[in-house]
């Protein structure tokens, strides 16, 4: 346990001097400003405290990221021992550096065997920057230069720098500055919005099939990739009917088109597996990395290539004008190898996959199956989604989703748990050291704040 934390000053004080320095992620600061945000400042397991000492239990791993929690000393011991050490070096110029070597020893042993290759960066944004410049490079090294065009979807998330925000598909952030050439965008396969009359299956075959129609569309020679999230997180925690990826993977295959996956949430345990592609049974040419590569303790992202690809970049490419002062940063490696050791050798992963995650989700389908606001509920592992209906026959959604969602995230807040809101979806997504007292009180705490949201319409 850590030691209590004294507040160094008072609330109302560090919201004045952040509302006179920051712009904060996608929200109104004038709003902001005039609320006051919330101060968090100690974490241990799944639980945070605010300046004010209010307790919250975190059902969304921070943003996606603490598999291991809050309050690590394994984790925060390794950070210490590498910077006794070698605090900093890099991988420019002819050198490189052990806690590095065996980050990618380990990580490349946890991946399917096709995989082979990594370049290492701060955050997913840049790992997905990194994978367009690769992914044109290995076209170029492959004598196809005009294959450039990179595919994504409507509603997913790969981002906030330029590239990543215009392979994402949120229009509100392409509108605000946000696209580049050579960007297109098909459908999300989300059913319970968009499937009409077709089942799931149906739904999800059509879906992919746009792919094949927008490649057809842009001429097969002039697309290099297709990047998707194996199931879409900050877009609404969506997943695909089963016959979604395997037509995407076929398509892919017929077209020569890479398959990039962002594992950026669905990597390191997430769903039960150890990557998500594994969970949804596909296996992509390129995987962007981050978050639970490190728990979020220090920032760490990377593109993993498949055998194939780095052979043709390694073999045939020469020089690949490419680097980041901080790839592979020493610290960050030391962390990222004491997280997975952990996750792999306190069988974290493997007990999500046969105890905790159905847990998990037989709490949820008790909890809400029949409850009078929620439609559907979605996940494996320690991943859930709960979608809002106005009508469930007929799946008809709140006029108002967004703003029901919003409330039940604050009325969430007011009962002491953190789960997150997108369009009429309620996401969680805690820590994958939960224990079977903490899921419950994460479902129980959950069940207040939909109740009390239901009842705030007269639903209950
Ligand atoms: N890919 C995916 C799939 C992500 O979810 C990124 C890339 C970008 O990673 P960085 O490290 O650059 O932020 C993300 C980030 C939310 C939320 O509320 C999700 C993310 C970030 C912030 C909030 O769901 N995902």
């Amino acid at each position: 346990m850590n030691a209590p934390f004294i507040p160094q000053r008072n609330t109302q004080d560090y919201q004045k001097a952040d509302a006179a320095h920051h712009i904060h992620a996608f929200l109104d600061q004038k709003a902001l400003n005039a609320e006051g945000p919330r101060v968090m400042v100690r974490g241990e397991r799944l639980n945070l405290w605010d300046n004010d000492g209010n307790r919250y239990l975190d059902g969304m791993s921070g943003l996606w990221c603490t598999q291991l929690g809050y309050g690590r000393k394994d984790l925060t011991s390794a950070a210490a021992a590498q910077m006794d050490q070698l605090a900093y070096y890099n991988m420019f110029f002819h050198t490189t550096h052990p806690a590095v070597i065996e980050l990618s020893e380990l990580l490349f042993s946890l991946l399917p065997g096709h995989y082979s290759h990594a370049i290492y960066t701060n955050s997913g944004s840049e790992a997905n920057e990194v994978l367009i410049r690769t992914v044109r490079r290995y076209w170029q090294v492959l004598g196809k230069p005009q294959k450039k065009v990179m595919i994504g979807r409507w509603n997913g998330y790969h981002g906030s720098t330029l590239a990543a925000t215009a392979l994402g598909g949120m229009k509100f952030m392409h509108e605000m500055g946000g696209m580049i050439p050579d960007i297109a965008h098909i459908d999300e396969p989300y059913w319970y919005a968009n499937g009409g009359e077709l089942t799931p299956a149906e739904f999800g075959r059509r879906c992919a099939l746009q792919l094949e129609e927008k490649i057809l569309e842009l001429g097969a020679d002039n697309v290099a990739g297709f990047i998707a999230e194996p199931f879409q997180g900050a877009g609404g925690m969506i997943f695909p009917a089963e016959s979604y990826w395997p037509e995407i993977q076929r398509i892919c295959r017929q077209y020569n088109v890479l398959l990039c996956a962002d594992e950026v949430i669905g990597g390191f345990g997430r769903t039960g597996e150890w990557f998500a592609h594994q969970h949804f049974g596909f296996e992509p040419d390129t995987l962007s990395i981050a978050k639970g590569l490190t728990s979020g303790y220090i920032p760490m992202g990377g593109l993993v290539l498949s055998k194939r690809i780095a052979e043709a970049l390694v073999e045939r490419g020469g020089v690949f004008a490419h680097g980041l002062t901080y790839s592979g940063h020493p610290v960050a490696a030391a962390v990222a190898v004491a997280n997975l050791k952990a996750l792999r050798d306190e069988g974290i992963v493997r007990r999500v996959k046969d105890d905790t995650g159905p847990y998990l989700q037989q709490l949820l389908h008790e909890a809400f199956a029949a409850h009078p606001l929620i439609g559907e509920i979605q996940g494996t592992g320690l991943l859930a989604a709960l979608q809002f209906a106005e009508d469930k026959p007929t799946r008809k959604r709140f006029a108002h989703e967004n703003d029901l969602a919003w409330q039940c995230r604050t009325y969430g807040f007011e009962e002491g748990v953190i789960i997150r809101s997108t369009l009429g979806r309620m996401i969680m997504a805690p820590a994958l050291i939960a224990s079977r007292s903490e899921l419950d009180e994460l479902v129980e705490k959950t069940r207040l704040a939909v109740d009390r949201t239901a009842r705030s319409i007269g639903r209950l």
